[in-house]
């Protein structure tokens, strides 16, 4: 169910002490896949906002849990514009681990760039996994963005290197850099990621997460902030998650700005985050 409809559903029993309020919306947003921490943060401040008062009125309970949720939410809409930027080439890393959207949000990147009149070359410095490099070429194909590859195999910072070479040679303003899905846990592929920002140099570090994952998410996003670090998040599967909560979690768990989220598999399907759009969703 989504947290829309379970927020609407606590209320049906008549009146309720702050403290009864508090437990349903705690046990709601576990059930929606916001992670356990953030959803007892939810539930402090929810306290905390009628410190000395048993019983409210309902629309005083929804008021409240929706100021806290948005407070979340607003804590991570980024400050800055990729489309302003004063480096030049401006180097975007895509890291995240396998499935999350890495190289579709490459592709939908480079689209969104490159129809606000920049130009961008993208490095297939995923050589690890088989059909890596055709996917993204066939995505540069269809954008007309020039991909620079190498073969299977060959060294993922070696690629990202001669994109930046390129890039400088001609002008061209973005490189964006498409990496390997890695488990966060294989040290191996972990050392190889270090050696691609140590070559390449990222002017931006993005994470892509999978809404659906939830709370693996944040946990697989946590070792990553540990291991190679990174600057800003984009949230993919947005359209596939039914129930809702994992953005909340990825917000309040990382203090990163969230850039956009993905809404599906189009190259189209690129958002900027809006958390009133969101709150307006979840609170009508
Ligand atoms: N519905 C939906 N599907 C998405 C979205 N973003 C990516 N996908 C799909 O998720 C699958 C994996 O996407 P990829 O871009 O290949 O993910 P990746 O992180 O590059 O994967 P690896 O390179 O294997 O690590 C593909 O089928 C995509 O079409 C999204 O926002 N919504
Ligand atoms: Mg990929």
């Amino acid at each position: 169910m989504s947290l829309k409809d379970s927020f609407r559903n606590i209320f049906k029993g008549g009146k309720e002490t702050v403290a009864m309020a508090a437990d349903e919306y705690f046990s709601v947003l576990l059930e929606s896949d916001v992670n356990y921490e953030t959803a007892e943060y939810i539930r402090d401040q929810f306290m905390k906002s009628f410190s000395g008062v048993k019983f409210a009125e309902t629309d005083q309970y929804i008021s409240s849990m929706k100021k806290i949720m948005s407070g979340i939410l607003e804590k991570a809409v980024p400050s800055m514009d990729i489309l302003k930027t004063t480096d030049h080439p401006c180097i975007i890393l895509m890291v995240g681990i396998n499935g999350t959207g890495k190289t579709t949000t490459v592709a939908k990147l480079a689209r969104y760039i490159s129809s606000h009149g920049k130009t961008v070359v993208i490095a297939a410095s995923d050589t690890f996994r088989a059909g890596a490099i055709d996917q993204i070429r066939v995505h540069g194909e269809n954008l007309g963005i020039r991909i620079i590859s190498q073969q299977m195999g060959s060294d993922p910072s070696a690629v990202a290197f001669d994109a930046i070479e390129h890039a400088k040679a001609r002008n061209v303003d973005y490189v964006i850099i498409d990496t390997a899905g890695r488990m966060h846990n294989n040290k191996n592929l972990s050392e190889e990621m270090k050696k691609i920002r140590r070559v390449s140099k990222p002017n931006l570090v993005i994470l892509t997460v999978d809404a659906l994952a939830a709370n693996d998410a944040v946990e697989q996003a946590g070792t990553f902030l540990k291991s190679i670090g990174f600057d800003a998040i984009i949230v993919n599967k947005m359209d596939t998650d039914a129930r809702g909560g994992a953005i909340f979690s990825i917000a309040h768990q990382f203090s990163k700005p969230i850039l956009f989220l993905g809404t599906g598999q189009g190259l189209e399907d690129l958002h900027p985050f809006d958390p009133e759009e969101i709150i307006s969703g979840i609170f009508p």
